[in-house]
């Protein structure tokens, strides 16, 4: 058990790393915090037009939430689901409330595609491809995110005998991190419903 809090600790802790600040800050951008949706994310970082940061954003907040679980297995190989899904949420929460950035973080969006990288990777393809469609369609990210977040636990429960193995305590964890997603969103629900919300592609303001 002393083990398993500790990876979860440690998992907390490598969620926490936010990539959109560190990535900004690095590339001599502003920071994300401070313009558009003031979210330290990808689609926000995005706005100032630079792809590659954004790209880059996008790839650290998706590998931290990959690498948290891929350490855990790989430092106590007979992990149980119960534990690996602690791991998981606690990677995802790193981001969201990140101890590095006064627990304001951002909305967990490409750290919960590398959770499930880690969990399953066809049920990451499949997510990401109903992410894509909805973003091409709509050109609204916050939408294709939270469709996304919607259809990742429906597909790992129906998906389970034909792919994979579903685990009850992976699928409650998937479960949970779908319904902070849409908390995480609320602001662009509410943008969405007013026709306000910025589309993929249009510069900050
Ligand atoms: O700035 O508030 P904003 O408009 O930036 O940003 C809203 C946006 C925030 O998220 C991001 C990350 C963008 C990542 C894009 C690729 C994600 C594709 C896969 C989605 C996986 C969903 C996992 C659900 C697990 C339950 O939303």
């Amino acid at each position: 058990l002393a083990i398993s809090v500790a990876l979860v600790v440690l998992a907390y802790l490598i969620g926490s790393v936010p990539f959109a600040v560190v990535v900004s800050k690095l590339m001599g951008l502003q920071d994300p915090r401070s313009y558009g949706s003031k979210n330290p994310g990808a689609t926000n970082v995005l706005r100032t037009g630079n792809k590659t940061a954004a790209a880059l954003t996008l790839l650290g907040d998706a590998a931290k939430g990959w690498f948290a679980i891929w350490l855990a297995e790989r430092l106590a190989p007979g992990i149980g689901p119960v534990a690996l899904a602690c791991v998981a949420l606690a990677a995802f929460i790193g981001h969201l409330y990140p101890v590095f950035l006064g627990f304001k973080g951002g909305k967990g969006v490409a750290t919960a595609l590398g959770v499930l990288v880690a969990i399953q990777p066809w049920l990451a393809v499949a997510t990401a491809a109903t992410w894509l469609i909805i973003a091409i369609f709509f050109r609204y990210s916050s939408l294709a995110s939270l469709v996304a977040a919607f259809f990742a636990p429906v597909y790992y429960v129906f998906g389970s005998g034909l792919a994979w193995q579903a685990q009850p305590a992976l699928g409650v964890a998937l479960a949970i991190i779908g319904i902070l997603l849409f908390y995480r969103h609320r602001a662009n629900i509410a943008r969405l419903i007013q026709g306000t919300e910025s589309r993929i592609g249009s510069k900050k303001k």
